[in-house]
């Protein structure tokens, strides 16, 4: 038997048991699905998409290009309209059909083929479609296939095949007019809607029906637009206030990074928000500063907690203990001290990590007065000790101490005034300690006469906590 009858051969003996195993396990009250045509795609949409290079051209396929994808999004929640997406290995599409209900007849997992030939393929500021070339106004447009003609470009095939959005990064999506990722199902771990859209609803609930924009963010990096129609069945659905991954369409327009939901059960944020303690934590520290008295006027209290440490070692600064903005911090600086060297300490008490796992520190940190003429070398460290006692010096010869600073995000600083707010530090694990620790905010800063050595930036920190499970 050569090659091709072999795989004809095995090919007809998998038809034989599939039809085989198929009569034995569809019985009369099943009928048989929609089957995949006897149609040949030809062309990857990768391949298709690269027939469209100049943005804002119509490209008309003048060959017999035929493609096949699997739904991945489709109109039934409303936010999609006369669109369905599709999708194979090699990129997506968007196919633009003028008619309504498309998810009746394309659910998503259906296998579609698309007779390219004599279709359009266009994009709107980077994002691409497939249409058909139509004038609109005396000017030319990308319009949908009309319905009496979808037939003959679109061919259904089997169902309920599977849809997996693909796991990428935001770093991942780019605004090329050919990114693989555009028009794809995609999906974005670890994010959650800004705090200012968690009190709005996700679009437009007025008469005026304006589609909306709402801004997801990773605990920390850039954020991404989510775009929604104000005909969503969903528009008037509170935008959660949780954390954790979210599946959309990934569009562009131009620059900007789009995400297309395709419904609310798309956005799985159900874990507390970046900075929120999880609830089944175990709380082994927490910090907040707000029962420090804090005078209208200097001079301010130093810190001053049960089993803390705040010593300067030189230079004679401590932690005071100050407010602003509603809150109370523990803030040290080494400006107007006239001092060469400045270096203040402040160890939290004892934190046992003898009867939890997975333990992780979070704090908050505020960088002011960075100084333009001084140097930007960091001035304040964080550390752990295993073998501090929680007195004495933590300085004192025999005290080690592990420094974690590069774990933490510390506030970016502003060279003059502070930042608009806090920086959350993002979970520091401590998971590489056990036993009894203690944990140090090591100022490191100066003051000398004139301002070529100046460090001198303000450090305020807050809701230090520790946590295990
Ligand atoms: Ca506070």
């Amino acid at each position: 038997m050569n090659k091709f009858l072999k795989i004809t051969f095995s090919v007809m003996m998998v038809m034989g048991l599939a039809i085989l195993s198929s009569s034995c396990k569809k019985d009369f009250d099943q009928p048989p699905g929609p089957t995949d045509a006897n149609i040949a795609p030809n062309t990857t949409i990768a391949a298709l998409k690269a027939m469209h290079t100049s943005s804002g051209a119509y490209d008309i396929i003048a060959t017999d290009v035929i493609i096949s994808g699997i739904v991945v999004a489709n109109d039934k929640s409303g936010n999609i309209y006369k669109q369905l997406f599709i999708q194979d290995s090699t990129g997506a599409m968007q196919l633009l059909l003028d008619a309504n209900s498309l998810y009746t007849s394309y659910p998503v997992g259906r296998r579609v083929y698309v007779k390219a030939k004599g279709l359009s393929l266009s994009d709107f500021n980077g994002t691409m479609s497939l249409g058909v070339k139509a004038t609109v106004g005396g000017l030319p447009s990308q319009e949908g296939i009309p319905s009496n003609l979808i037939n003959k470009y679109v061919i259904g095939g089997s169902i309920n095949n599977p849809v997996v959005p693909i796991l990428v990064t935001e770093s991942q999506l780019t605004t090329n007019m050919q990114d693989r990722y555009i028009n794809a199902l995609i999906q974005l771990n670890d994010y959650e809607f800004v705090g200012t859209d968690t009190s709005k609803t996700y679009s437009d609930t007025s008469a005026y029906k304006a589609t909306q924009n709402r801004f997801i963010k990773p605990c920390s990096g850039s954020q991404v637009t989510v775009r929604t129609s104000a005909y969503a069945n969903f528009a008037g659905v509170s935008i959660p206030n949780g954390h954790g991954n979210i599946v959309a369409i990934y569009t562009v327009f131009g620059s900007t990074k789009q995400l297309i939901l395709r419904d609310t059960s798309d956005v799985m944020f159900n874990d507390p928000r970046c900075g929120a303690i999880p609830s089944n934590a175990v709380i082994l520290l927490n910090q907040d500063f707000e029962s420090q008295v804090v005078p209208a006027s200097a001079p301010y209290n130093p810190i001053s907690v049960t089993g803390w440490t705040n010593l300067a070692e030189v230079g004679g600064k401590l932690y005071a203990a100050r407010t602003f903005g509603g809150t109370k911090y523990a803030e040290i600086t080494a400006f107007g001290s006239a001092q060469n060297v400045v270096i203040s300490w402040l160890v939290t008490s004892a934190v046992n990590l003898n009867n939890t796992t997975s333990e992780v520190l979070r704090f908050a940190s505020n960088q002011g007065f960075i100084g333009a003429g001084g140097s930007t070398a960091s001035t304040l460290k964080v550390l752990v000790s295993s073998n501090y006692t929680g007195t004495g010096n933590p300085w004192a010869a025999g005290v080690t101490w592990t420094d974690i600073t590069s774990q933490a995000t510390l506030s970016p600083g502003a060279a003059s005034g502070y930042p608009s707010s806090f920086t959350n530090s993002g979970n520091v694990s401590l998971a590489g300690f056990s036993g009894t620790v203690y944990v140090a905010f090591k100022y490191d800063g100066a003051d000398p006469a004139g301002t070529a050595g100046d460090r001198t930036s303000t450090w305020q920190i807050d809701n230090i906590v520790v946590y295990g499970f």
